[in-house]
């Protein structure tokens, strides 16, 4: 079947108000790039013209400026799902100009499946190649673009120039059925493949295909600055320490890494160490350091569900696809996330936080505790599922006004049952076999800064009973201190008492 070639706009002429679109990728590697930002386009001509025009949109994870951010711009989001990244769009969902639905990423593509969300109108794909049949190779990102071409009534391509043939054999799709048919997911070790390395749809559902040449735009990373190098050296320390302990198998686990500037300089750190083993990673993302850690034979294998690299890193890879080829493996979010095989394989969980309690429960998503920052990705699937779950953070913010670890987290996305370790640039809190107030004291002494001690060994004195002595009438007395006088360093529990 020959397909149409088509202009962005022309496919975004065809998207209508109200429509529910599925798009490809996972964070900005695989998301489309010219017909969102054509559909952002038709949304501020609709406004112009006194029509509403509003999409229900649902991704892998977060997407680019291409999507999130000019969609978000031209205010044509309704609703939105299942993680985002980029300021405009946190504004619209901060201001209740978005219906944002903050998901667990393995969960979302079954949810979508059940019906959760209502019928999936369109779906937008990156793709490396395209046959007549429908066989696609996908783009550096996979996400949940199996189960929304599935469900698609009607399918737009875009064919992206410069992604590479080589691309081919990168993927492993599979798409699991749903209970009661559902089997175990059968993979075993990381490098385990269990689908086929192309997507097949329908072909009489393509309505036509948009030509792109660009890198995926990945935002470069800063250089680790003192803190972020001090946090990661701790990670490493404890890893080291585990791993000499002998509660690490001597063949070593799979590691997961969360996105951003820390979770790139523990990876560095993690390749320079010369007393773990090589080591696999099974993960949702693979940043730039780790591209560096193949190439040095450190990580032996990447199982992920999207090349997050900046261009420069891309242009690499790009350039050296036969080295890298067999090395990596693209799978859908519900498979790179699934937390079936995180526990059958025993993978090292670590992510990041923006606050930690003194008991051990972490908030990953929401600015003290009200704004929306990003949502919780794929950090609970891993948390949960963890053979070892790190969470790191530093321990002050916005120069010392902010105290990364409080009395009790504003907004809980992890609870104290599923954090093992808590990691700032301080030190490590070891929180396994200790009870709450064991905890409170290791966290305290071990993650909290110095200026913050005091403050916080004060909160565990207000002398409540319970195996978990919070006073639910000062808890919050850090943050409120900060949202009335700017600074956490000005709790005063006795205005609560
Ligand atoms: O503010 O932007 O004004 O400078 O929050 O903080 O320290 O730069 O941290 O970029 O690593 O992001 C948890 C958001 C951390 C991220 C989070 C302010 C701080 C700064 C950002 P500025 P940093 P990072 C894998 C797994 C959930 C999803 C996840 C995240 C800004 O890691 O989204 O893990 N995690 N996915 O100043 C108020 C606090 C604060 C605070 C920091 N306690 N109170 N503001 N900030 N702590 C990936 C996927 O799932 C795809």
């Amino acid at each position: 079947m020959a397909f149409n070639i088509l202009t962005a706009r022309e496919a975004a002429e065809m998207i209508e108000n109200g429509a529910t679109v599925g798009l490809s990728g996972f964070t900005a590697p695989g998301t489309p790039k010219a017909i969102t930002e054509a559909i952002a386009e038709k949304a501020v001509r609709e406004h112009e013209a006194g029509r509403p025009f509003k999409i229900n949109l649902f991704s892998g994870a977060s997407t680019s400026d291409h999507a999130d951010g000019a969609l978000a711009r031209a205010n044509a989001y309704n609703m939105r799902a299942p993680y985002q990244n980029v300021p405009d769009l946190r504004k619209r969902i901060n201001a209740h100009d978005c219906h944002y639905f903050d998901r667990h990423l393995s969960e979302m593509a079954q949810e979508v499946r059940y019906g959760y969300y209502g019928p999936v109108d369109y779906a937008i794909l990156e793709v490396a190649s395209v046959e007549p049949d429908g066989t696609l190779v996908l783009g550096c990102g996979l996400g949940n673009a199996p189960t929304y071409a599935k469900l698609a009534k009607k399918i737009f391509l875009e064919l992206n120039e410069k992604l590479p043939a080589q691309l081919y054999g990168m993927h492993d799709v599979y798409l699991p059925d749903d209970p009661p048919y559902r089997r175990e997911i059968p993979i075993f070790k990381a490098s385990d493949r269990i689908g086929s390395p192309v997507l097949k749809v329908d072909p009489a559902k393509i309505v036509g295909i948009v030509k792109t040449n660009s890198y995926d735009c990945v935002k470069p990373f800063s250089a680790p600055d003192e803190v972020s190098t001090q946090i990661g050296k701790n990670v490493v320390r404890f890893l080291v320490s585990e791993y000499k302990s002998g509660r690490l198998p001597k063949e070593f686990l799979p590691l997961q890494s969360g996105v951003g500037n820390v979770a790139n300089a523990v990876l560095y750190d993690l390749g320079e160490s010369k007393e773990l083993p090589n080591f696999m990673m099974y993960t949702e993302v693979i940043q730039d350091a780790v591209l560096e850690l193949i190439q040095k034979g450190k990580c032996t294998f990447a199982s992920t569900c999207s090349m997050t690299f900046t261009d420069q890193t891309e242009e690499r890879l790009f350039s050296d696809m036969k080295f890298f080829h067999d090395k990596i493996l693209m799978r859908p979010a519900e498979i790179s996330n699934n937390p079936e095989v995180i526990r059958r394989l025993g993978v090292i969980a670590m992510n990041t936080a923006l606050e930690a309690d003194l008991f051990g429960s972490v908030n990953s998503t929401h600015v003290l505790g009200t704004r929306m920052m990003n949502g919780i990705g794929g950090s609970g699937d891993f948390t949960r599922n963890a053979y070892i779950s790190i969470f790191s953070c530093p321990s002050i913010t916005k120069g010392g006004a902010i105290s990364n670890i409080v009395p009790m987290v504003a907004h809980p996305d992890h609870s104290e049952h599923s954090v093992d370790i808590l990691v700032t640039d301080q030190g490590i809190a070891d929180l396994r076999h200790k009870d709450p107030v064991e905890r409170a004291h290791e966290i305290i002494n071990n993650c909290a800064h110095p200026d913050y001690r005091p403050l916080l060994r004060e909160y565990l004195e207000l002398g409540i009973a319970g195996q978990t002595p919070h006073n639910l009438k000062a808890c919050f007395a850090f943050h409120n201190a900060f949202n009335e006088t700017g600074d956490m360093k000005n709790a005063d529990y006795g205005k609560y008492l």
